[in-house]
């Protein structure tokens, strides 16, 4: 039995729980619950506030968490990234006050800094060779400069749209972030190997991300055509059908190029495309 820690209630608890779910982990629903088990899989899920969790795992209270890798590099305990997730991404940036003329990181040199990063942002400072105050908030650090408290924010952005809101703009983009699976150091044998089942649970999950699964009627003069239109794919599928010189293509084709490709199979005569969406991909 393993103990996964995730966020309660927050960016990370959906997708999270989505995860667990895609990878045949159903949780209790009730999120009240602290702990809920899963029936199917040895598995038992603690939900935590994401502040907690790095915490958590260091301690072994919980054998591996979902968390994003900004909270990790702050609080610094000593727990291993052991798989990057792909969700929650999103930065944390220095803003300063829209009529700010910002040249360059010297600008911050004297200046009054409001995040709850403090720890990352003292590191930037001191790779940039720059003597600011950190002033720690724990929330609302966005309108920290227009209430006279700081000069500029060290903060998360994703869509940079609460730092328009409140007057700021992003000039340095200092920490990249995304959701990722935590584990205690020094795990013991057979818990590995259950975290090893659910690793390549969520790869197979993982690869299905943005790809579709094809299928098209062709005449068969043009399967060599269509199978140029689909470069860098593993072999296609190619079924007969029982109208004579007709076949069957079967292909996973990934998102981004799917309107592109489709409209130059059926340039070339592909009939009846049928696009479906892909679970997973297991090879
Ligand atoms: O209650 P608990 O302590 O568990 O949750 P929390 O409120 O501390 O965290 P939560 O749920 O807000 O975020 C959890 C994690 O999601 C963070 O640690 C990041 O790893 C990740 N994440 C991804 C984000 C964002 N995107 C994000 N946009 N965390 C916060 N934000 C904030 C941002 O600071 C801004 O204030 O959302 C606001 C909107 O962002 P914009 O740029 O899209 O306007
Ligand atoms: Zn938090």
């Amino acid at each position: 039995m393993i103990r996964i820690a995730i966020q309660a209630k927050g960016r990370l608890n959906e997708e999270s729980i989505e995860l667990l779910a895609e990878a045949g982990i159903s949780v209790d629903e009730s999120k009240r619950k602290l702990l809920a088990r899963s029936g199917d899989f040895p598995i038992e899920v603690l939900y935590l506030r994401d502040d907690d969790i790095p915490q958590a795992v260091a301690m072994g209270v919980a054998d591996i968490g979902i968390v994003g890798l900004n909270e990790v590099e702050e609080k610094q305990f000593p727990v291993e990234v052991i798989h990057k997730l792909g969700f929650g991404k999103c930065r944390i940036s220095l803003a300063v006050p829209k009529a700010v003329e910002y040249t360059s990181p010297q600008w911050f040199d004297g200046k009054r800094v409001a995040t709850s990063y403090p720890r990352i942002l003292a590191k930037y400072f001191e790779e940039n060779s720059i003597r600011a105050e950190i002033h720690e908030i724990a929330g609302s650090v966005e309108i920290a400069p227009s209430v006279g408290m700081a000069d500029a924010i060290f903060d998360i952005v994703s869509s940079g749209g609460t730092l328009v809101t409140n007057g700021l703009k992003e000039v340095e983009k200092v920490f990249f972030s995304e959701a990722v699976l935590i584990a205690t150091p020094g795990m013991p044998a057979e818990k590995q190997q259950v975290i090893d089942q659910l690793l390549f649970r969520f790869e197979a999950v993982e690869r299905s991300r943005g790809m579709k699964y094809v299928l098209m009627n062709l005449p068969r003069e043009v399967l060599d055509e269509a199978v140029k239109i689909l470069p860098g794919m593993k072999s296609p599928t190619i079924l007969p059908l029982a109208q004579e010189g007709w076949c069957s293509l079967h292909v996973v084709i990934n998102e981004n190029e799917l309107w592109h490709k489709i409209e130059r199979l059926k340039a070339i005569g592909a009939e009846d495309i049928l696009v479906l969406s892909l679970e997973k991909m297991i090879l």
